[in-house]
């Protein structure tokens, strides 16, 4: 089912036209109301107007996480505070995070195009939509939970956490959807076996997942557990949240990216060179409808591949296949993000520690697990109160990285030199 008929048709060439008219009136606009903006094309030589097709869209230059963090908090806002109805946030690079503000009519936008990825599900007014997706800072709850009421749907704003109570409602209320990330759905099913709750005998019949990579092993066995059919839904805070992309019920190979909101290039995540389209790169977004948090090639992190066969479910929006790699060190454990610079800044803001670490990911059945070593000083090791001291270190780690990161992760002490310099600092034993 397709949300907005004419805009998600719309011929190739007409796309690409509005798509170039929405591109000049947004530089226009942020080279006057943005600071970053204004010294980034004048660095780079180039003014709004000398941008006149897609393939100039090349000449502008990136903007990174970095340069979100550099301009914290609201340094790349393009309308004043009065304007703006909401603010989400998500995790930087370092302690602070980053944060994202939308007009009301940004929320408008966003709350269509998330009712465009739900009626992709083929979602109507009739369902009943289980949002397990997180409430608050983060997109996830919220972005779903707009464009549910958008297409008339009844939402749950359920949240995430505290399975057992959700296995209750998804029993009593009947939601013929689900909504949240690939691992929780699993854990979800964990938790129902063990209460003795087969999950088939549930009303659900699509699940709507996504914030965190997954294959297809992941899709098969949500599917054949839950007895539903799985899609995925991509997105960010940065460009929006949820909503840049959704995978349709006829195609199911690869996600639309709603294009007539954002333009969407593959680069080589070393170089920064522009790759043909269908080559696997880091995805770069440009928002063309945004008025408080407009960005202007965003490099994601992500990478994919461009997908541009036409799909049979009519939409001529091109697609990308889903995101599996990053082009950076960020983790995604438990649906938060994670660099491990945040860990770092953490880690030298506590006495005793040697900036030596390890962390170790894994999986505890469905869930992330975490481990962190952490190797405290040769001074802290010799002439510490004994253990006592060391709990006291331990516990504090702990506490700062639940505190900044919202992460709990098993946190174990290592002697001094125990971790070698060549050690690699991340683990990644999930196999996704
Ligand atoms: O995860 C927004 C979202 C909420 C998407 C609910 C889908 C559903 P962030 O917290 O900013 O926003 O994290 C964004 O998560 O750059 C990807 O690395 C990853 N990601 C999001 N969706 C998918 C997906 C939300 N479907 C980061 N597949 C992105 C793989 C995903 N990775």
């Amino acid at each position: 089912m397709i949300y907005n008929e004419e805009f998600e048709t719309l011929p190739r060439e007409a796309l690409r036209a509005l798509q170039v008219k929405r591109l000049q009136q947004v530089l226009e606009r942020v080279y006057h109301s943005v600071g970053f903006y204004k010294k980034s094309l004048d660095a780079a030589k180039i003014k709004p107007h000398e941008i006149k097709s897609i393939a100039d869209i090349g000449k502008l230059p990136f903007i990174t996480r970095q340069d979100l963090r550099d301009n914290y908090p609201f340094g790349l806002f393009a309308v004043p505070m009065s304007n703006i109805v909401r603010l989400h946030a998500s995790s930087g690079t370092s302690g602070r995070s980053t944060v994202f503000g939308y007009t009301k009519r940004d929320i408008e936008t966003w709350s269509e195009l998330m009712a465009r990825s739900l009626a992709a599900a083929g979602l109507t007014k009739n369902d009943i939509i289980h949002n397990a997706f997180g409430y608050g800072l983060f997109t996830g709850g919220l972005g779903l939970h707009y464009g549910a009421e958008k297409i008339g749907a009844s939402v749950i704003p359920m949240s995430g956490g505290n399975s057992k109570r959700q296995i209750m409602i998804l029993q009593d209320f009947g939601p013929t959807v689900i909504c949240c990330t690939p691992s929780y759905a699993l854990h979800l099913a964990e938790e129902g076996k063990a209460l003795g709750v087969d999950m088939k005998s549930l009303k659900l019949r699509v699940g709507i997942f996504g914030a965190e990579p997954w294959n297809k092993a992941m899709r098969d066995e949500i599917e054949k557990t839950f007895g539903i059919t799985a899609l995925d839904l991509f997105g960010l805070s940065e460009v929006i949240g949820p909503g840049i992309a959704m995978e349709c019920l006829e195609g199911r190979n690869g996600l639309h990216i709603f294009e007539d909101h954002f333009i969407v290039e593959t680069i080589n995540p070393k170089t920064g060179e522009v790759l043909p389209e269908g080559e696997e790169g880091e995805l770069v977004f440009t928002t063309l409808t945004k008025e408080a948090f407009p960005l202007i090639r965003y490099r994601s992190g992500d990478v994919s591949r461009l997908i541009t066969e036409p799909c049979r479910c009519g939409r001529t929006h091109i697609k990308m296949e889903r995101v599996l790699k990053r082009s950076d060190d960020m983790l995604i454990i438990r649906g938060v993000n994670i660099f491990p610079s945040q860990i770092e800044a953490i880690l030298t803001d506590i006495e005793g520690l040697e900036p030596q670490y390890q962390l170790i990911v894994d999986k505890a059945g469905a869930l992330d697990t975490l481990e962190l070593h952490v190797e405290v000083s040769d001074k802290t090791f010799s002439d510490s109160g004994g253990v006592k001291e060391l709990q006291k270190i331990e516990k504090r780690i702990l506490k700062d990285m639940k505190d900044y990161l919202g992460i709990a992760p098993n946190v174990k002490l290592v002697e001094p030199s125990t971790l070698k310099k060549t050690d690699a600092r991340i683990i990644d034993k999930r196999r996704i």
